[in-house]
Order: C-alpha cells, then structure tokens, then sequence
C-alpha cells in the first residue's frame, strides 16, 4: 500500500488531496500542529481515516520524525501562512511558514527517507506584477507581497533539491482555486457567504477592496489530482496548473449576487482598509505544459463553481440559523 504524508492536510486543498489518495487506496498521514481549537470542518468525513502526527513546519525536528514514523512514499508540502493579505502585517512568520518550512520539508525528507517523492505548493502569486500574459513555467517572477517572496523561495529551494540531492522533487504553480471550503477570508468564499447572509436577511451590506483585480480561479477538487499526477511521472519538474480563462472580482460579484436574484451595487461598498499596499492587478496562466504531459485539464467552471459555492453556503448559514431557532426555544 502506497503511503502519503500530507502537510495542511486540515486545509482546503490538503483535504480534497486526502480525500483523492484515500480513494485511490493510499495510506494517508496528516500533519497537525497544536492549537488551542483545533479545527477538522474540511476532513469531518475522512477524519478516522487519516493517520495523524503531531508536528510544526518551523520545527525541524518533529518533521524528521514525522518523515521516519510515516516512512512516506510521496510528501505533499501544503502548509504555510496562505492569505497574501496577512503576510504585510506578518511578514516574518509569513517567511518562516511559506519559506523557510519549506527548507524543513526537503530536509526531513533528505535525511529519512530521500527517495520519497515530493510535491511542493508554489503559487502564481510569485508572478505577481506578470511579465507576460498569460503566464507559463518560463515567465519570470516578481513577487508583490512578502508571501509572493517567501513562496518565490519556496520554489527556487524545491528546484534546487531536486539539482543538488537528485531528489524527485517538484513545484506546482498553482492558480487560485476555490471550493465550499475555502476559509471565509479569501475573496470568492468571503462574497458566495456575503450573499447567502445577505439573501437570508442576515445582513445587508459586504465590504470590498479592489474590484478591478482579473484572477484566473479554478476548482480546488480539480487541481489536487494535478498534483497527485505531477509526482506519478519519471522524472520531477514544475508545472502551471489553470484554467487560462480570467475574470475580475467585479464580474465574481455580479456572478454571485445574480444568482440568487441580487444586485451587488444594491449591498456592496468599497472599503479602503482592504485594498492591498501593492496589488497583482492580473493573474491568467497557460497550463499546456500540465495538459500535455500530465493529461490533466479543470473540469469545472467559472460560473459552475461560483454557483456550487452560493449553493453550499446558502445550505450552511441556512442550518446554522435553525440551529439557532431551536437553541432558543
Ligand atoms: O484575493 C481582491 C484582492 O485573497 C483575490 C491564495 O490562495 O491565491 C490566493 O491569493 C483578489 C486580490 O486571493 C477583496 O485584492 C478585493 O486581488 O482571494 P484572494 P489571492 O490574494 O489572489 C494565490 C494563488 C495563493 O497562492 C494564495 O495563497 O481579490 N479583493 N476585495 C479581495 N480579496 C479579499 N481577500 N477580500 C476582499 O474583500
């Protein structure tokens, strides 16, 4: 039996690729960090199924240990400090847990098990202001966040492993992705949410930041089974994982509110604080590389996905409130 060892494994993508390798008969092992509140929301269905070990990326030691208890035939690197946003405010912690984990990661693998095969969670947030559109595996970076920088580390330390130590190591360039569960704070989630509470008259107004940023979102289901691909090939190397379609946050919104039959001039307002110190204005990728040598190509949508998330949120914050109604009688 094949034997994975995911990091972020609690987190959208780590969920959906936990999910994808149970199917496909792995033996998976997840990575947890203490925390006063835990939170298993995204793997509620996999939880007992999942063989967890206690660890921290900024902690090298319980990594090594981590590597020699699960003895992991892939290691999927999918934890880090992912909101752009947070990463101003934080930029040191953002360095240690996008960054300099990383490093952690190649070293516990280096150290036991080296033969393991090893996916890292890069982002096409390290084109930041693009060079070219769309972007491709050969466009250069110029990260516009200290997480676009850390994650720019992330995937120049992961190529060099695989040159140093001839490790089977690779970088998924992944786009955004969205899902249900995708945390609130991220911007499709934040408006599919907005407007169920706002359809279900539970609030009335939804604060914005730049509408006019274009971003080419996908399907996280679709995008993990890239990087389960990726690590299924001969021979390790990066790939652009998109859709190649791009729409801006104004379009989500309109999207999203006309859905359930809203304006979103009607309940939304710009509110400064949230507009970034330096915005990527345009993200759009070309994923020929993945579509021809890994078969893969996205399933699902733009409009498909933004209508999937309205669906599901509206079903939450709807069972939430009839949760509520029955605690109080
Ligand atoms: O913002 C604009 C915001 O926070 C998208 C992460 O998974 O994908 C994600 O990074 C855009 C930006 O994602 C709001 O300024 C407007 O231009 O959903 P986001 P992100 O920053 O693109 C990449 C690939 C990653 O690797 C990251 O880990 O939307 N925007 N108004 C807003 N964004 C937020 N969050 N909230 C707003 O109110």
């Amino acid at each position: 039996m094949l034997k994975a060892l995911i990091t972020g494994v609690t987190g959208q993508d780590g969920s959906y690729l936990a999910e994808f390798l149970l199917e496909k008969g792995y033996q998976v092992f997840g990575l947890r960090r203490r925390t006063s509140t835990p939170n298993y929301e995204n793997v509620a269905g996999i939880k007992e199924k999942i063989h967890w070990l206690s660890g921290d990326l900024t902690d090298l030691a319980s990594l090594i240990e981590a590597v020699r208890v699960a003895d992991p035939d892939e290691v999927y690197n999918l934890g880090a400090q992912s909101y752009v946003a947070a990463s101003w405010p934080q930029p040191y912690a953002t360095g240690m847990m996008t960054a300099m984990a990383v490093t952690n990661m190649l070293e516990a693998v280096r150290i036991v098990k080296p033969t393991a095969r090893f996916y890292q969670a890069s982002s096409s947030e390290m084109f930041g202001k693009v060079a070219e559109i769309p972007q491709s595996e050969k466009t250069p970076f110029y990260p516009r966040s200290p997480y676009g920088v850390a994650k720019v580390y992330g995937h120049w330390i992961t190529v060099n492993y695989r040159e140093s130590f001839n490790m089977h190591a690779c970088s998924g360039i992944l786009f955004n992705h969205e899902s249900p569960r995708r945390g609130l704070e991220f911007v499709t989630r934040k408006v599919t949410d907005g407007v169920a509470r706002i359809k279900l008259g539970l609030q009335k107004q939804l604060s914005m930041g730049n509408l006019e940023a274009l971003r080419d979102w996908g399907y996280a289901g679709d995008y993990v089974q890239a990087m389960w691909l990726m690590l299924q090939q001969e021979t390790p190397d990066d790939y652009v994982i998109a859709t190649g379609e791009m729409h801006s946050v104004r379009e989500l919104l309109t999207t999203a509110f006309s859905y359930v039959g809203l304006s979103y001039e009607d309940h939304v307002y710009i509110d400064s604080e949230l507009v970034r110190p330096a915005e990527v204005e345009l993200l759009v990728g070309d994923s020929s590389k993945a579509r021809e040598k890994l078969g893969w190509q996205p399933k699902v949508g733009f409009e498909e996905l933004i209508h999937r998330m309205v669906d599901a949120d509206l079903r939450r914050v709807e069972a939430e409130m009839r949760s509520q109604i029955v605690m109080v009688n």
